[in-house]
C-alpha cells in the first residue's frame, strides 16, 4: 500500500501535525506534499487533485481515495495496518483511546480558537479566558481518567503511545506555548510531547520552512520555547 500525504504549514497546521504523526510514529511509509499557507490560492485550490477534499491533512490512497479528515485517516490506517498499533490492543484501553481522540476532534473550541498552534513562538502569559481554563480543566479530567483506566505508568495516556496521543500533541503545544496553568500531571504529559523526537523533528521543519504568518501573531509577552 502506498500513500500520498498532503499537509499544511509545519508551524501552524495542527491537524496536519496529527496527520503526519499518524504515519511517522507508527512507521507507515508515504510521500508528502506541503501546502503553502501564505499562497493566495487557498488550501482547497492547492489540493484540487484531491477533490472533493478541501482541508489538510488529506491522504490519497493507492486506490485513489482522498481521506480528508484526521480521525478518518487514523481509523483507515489502523484498519489497513493492524500490526502498527495505532490503537491499544486491549479492548478497554482502545475504547478509552478512541473516546479521547474523538473528544479532541470535536471539542475544545475555546482553547483552539483563542490559542491557535504556533510552533514558532511561546508566550509567557496569554491572559486565558475562563472558557479556555475550563477546556484545560476538562483535559486534565480526561487525561487522568485515561491514565487510571488503562493503568498507564509511562508518559502516554493509554500505555504505549497511541493515536490518542497523536490527537493531543498539538494541544500540548498550545498549553506550553501559551503558558496555560495546569496540574503537575498535565505538565508532565505536555513535556513528554515536547520532548518526543517526532514532534521535535516536525517543529524543526516549522522553524526552517514557510513564512511567518502575521494573522497568528498575538500581543502577549514572548518567552523562550519551553524546551
Ligand atoms: N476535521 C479536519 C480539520 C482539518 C482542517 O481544518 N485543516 C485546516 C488546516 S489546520 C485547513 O485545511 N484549513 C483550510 C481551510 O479551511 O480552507 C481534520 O480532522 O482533519
Amino acid at each position: 500500500m502506498s500513500y500520498h500525504l498532503i499537509i499544511g504549514d509545519y508551524a501552524y497546521s495542527s491537524w496536519s501535525l496529527r496527520g503526519w504523526l499518524l504515519f511517522e510514529k507508527f512507521g507507515i511509509a508515504r510521500r508528502e506534499t506541503l501546502i503553502d499557507f501564505s499562497d493566495e490560492a487557498g488550501v482547497a485550490q492547492q489540493i484540487a487533485e484531491a477533490a472533493p477534499a478541501k482541508t489538510v491533512p488529506t491522504v490519497i490512497t493507492d486506490d485513489g481515495v482522498a481521506i480528508s479528515d484526521s480521525l478518518a485517516i487514523a481509523e483507515e490506517l489502523a484498519s489497513r495496518h493492524p500490526e502498527a498499533g495505532l490503537w491499544p490492543s486491549d479492548p478497554k484501553c482502545r475504547a478509552v483511546a478512541r473516546t479521547l481522540a474523538a473528544e479532541m476532534h470535536s471539542g475544545f473550541g475555546d482553547l483552539r480558537g483563542d490559542c491557535p498552534m504556533n510552533l514558532r513562538v511561546a508566550y509567557a502569559d496569554s491572559a486565558p479566558r475562563d472558557e479556555v481554563l475550563a477546556d484545560v480543566a476538562r483535559l486534565e479530567t480526561i487525561w487522568a481518567w485515561a491514565r487510571e483506566t488503562c493503568g498507564a505508568t509511562g508518559p502516554w495516556l493509554c500505555g504505549d503511545y497511541s493515536a490518542a496521543d497523536v490527537f493531543y500533541a498539538p494541544v500540548a503545544a498550545r498549553l506550553a506555548g501559551y503558558s496555560l496553568p495546569m496540574s503537575e500531571m498535565a505538565e508532565a504529559y505536555v513535556m513528554a510531547h515536547l520532548r518526543d523526537p517526532a514532534f521535535q523533528a516536525w517543529r524543526a521543519l516549522g522553524l526552517e520552512q514557510g513564512a511567518t504568518l502575521p494573522w497568528y501573531k498575538k500581543d502577549y509577552p514572548v518567552k523562550d520555547w519551553p524546551i
